[in-house]
């Protein structure tokens, strides 16, 4: 991507620096603080190019706005990237701790405009170290006061999801997992709990992943590895993707031979394109900024909002609720899903901003 093209973005405030004593770069990107200050995790990983981190988090950050206002939470989005030198594997714990520290200064300049929480590649014990600097972190180690980690969330809010879709797509007239095959691809925080709700659901789990030890757990339970090569055409009824986005492109979308994609990954479409081949084609697909909301409904839930953990329970469920309204609203204005659902959550986004706005006034 070229440099102008990353920077021309909509949003509202982009902050870059450079490391060169670790080599990191680290970008923070606030799209919109429209419904209240941003929230979004760190994400750590290797990239090409700054270039391709700046174009990265501005797209998660975006995905963010939309998963607050479709979750009906009162904040906005945001979203960080640690450009790595190095895998994240090779990274070691002193050049690691030295790179939060910086990261942990940068939220501090923010003064509270954007909080971080975990994403891929960075954990609760991470939070604990950025707290050390800066107050504006979400999902620190329960121990220390924090939520934890949002990952069991998320997978039951994608579960959620799935039984949603099973409903709406009417699976040769169930309405459960009971039967279905389920391909996860990502058996991480997220997609292994994931995978072992619709395992005890009755499905059939085929699995993926690159870590040789996360596909001996899986052997373990009787689920079935697929070679990651293959993951695009093998048949399932409901392909989930849990690691990372941009795994359907609109030649991916082509070839795909599932029935629906419900995942955990962000920005699971390539571009708007890969949407409208699904639509063509039959395939449904539950817009992930709907599905994984699960993770900001804990973190936003019990740290800003006071839920308990029954609280946010409810408010997971109703994330299948939430997508049965997409599905409609889809099927009614004859749109994408995802099309249904910014629709959607520009829906709530105005309430929640015409509630604000009362209170004030
Ligand atoms: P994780 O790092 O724990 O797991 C990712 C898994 O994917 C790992 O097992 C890794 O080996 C595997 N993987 C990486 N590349 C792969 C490939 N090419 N093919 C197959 N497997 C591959 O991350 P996580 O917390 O489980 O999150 C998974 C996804 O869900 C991420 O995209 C994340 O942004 C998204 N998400 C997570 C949360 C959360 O609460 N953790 C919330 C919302 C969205
Ligand atoms: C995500 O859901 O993609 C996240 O980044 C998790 C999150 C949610 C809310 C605050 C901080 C992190």
């Amino acid at each position: 991507m070229a440099i102008d093209d990353a920077l021309r973005w909509n949003g509202e405030l982009t902050l870059t620096r450079h490391d060169p004593h670790t080599g990191a770069s680290f970008v923070i990107r606030v799209d919109s603080t429209r419904l209240g200050q941003a929230a979004g995790g760190t994400r750590a990983a290797h990239y090409d190019s700054v270039t391709d981190a700046l174009d990265d988090a501005g797209r998660l950050a975006g995905a963010m706005t939309l998963k607050m206002a479709v979750s009906n939470l009162p904040m906005g989005g945001g979203k960080s990237v640690i450009a790595l030198p190095a895998p994240r594997p090779a990274i070691d714990d002193k050049t690691w701790t030295r790179i939060l520290r910086l990261h942990a200064d940068n939220i501090e300049r923010l003064n509270g405009a954007y909080w971080t929480g975990p994403d891929l590649n960075t954990t609760s014990a991470d939070m604990d170290t950025l707290y050390d600097t800066t107050e504006f972190v979400f999902g620190r180690s329960v121990d220390l006061g924090g939520a934890g980690s949002s990952a069991i969330n998320t997978a039951c809010g994608v579960f959620e999801a799935m039984k949603a879709t099973a409903v709406h797509r009417r699976f040769g007239g169930r309405n459960t997992l009971d039967g279905l095959t389920v391909l996860v691809q990502g058996l991480g925080a997220v997609g292994s709990h994931l995978a072992m709700l619709a395992a005890e659901a009755g499905a059939r789990l085929l699995v993926c992943d690159v870590d040789a030890d996360r596909l001996d757990w899986a052997h373990g339970l009787g689920f079935t590895v697929v070679a990651s090569a293959h993951v695009p055409t093998t048949p399932c009824d409901i392909f989930a993707p849990c690691a990372l986005g941009g795994v359907i492109d609109s030649v991916a979308a082509r070839e795909l031979r599932a029935a629906a994609v419900v995942g955990a990954a962000n920005n699971i479409l390539a571009d708007d394109r890969a949407g409208s081949v699904l639509r063509e084609r039959d395939i449904t697909y539950a817009p992930d900024f709907v599905a994984n909301a699960g993770g900001a409904l804990h973190l936003v839930g019990r740290e800003v909002l006071g839920w308990n953990t029954d609280t946010v329970e409810q408010h997971t469920k109703a994330i299948g609720d939430t997508l049965t309204e997409v599905y409609s609203i889809s099927d009614t204005e004859q749109i994408t899903t995802d099309a249904a659902a910014r629709i959607l959550a520009r829906r709530r986004a105005d309430a929640m901003a015409s509630a604000i706005t009362a209170e004030v006034s």
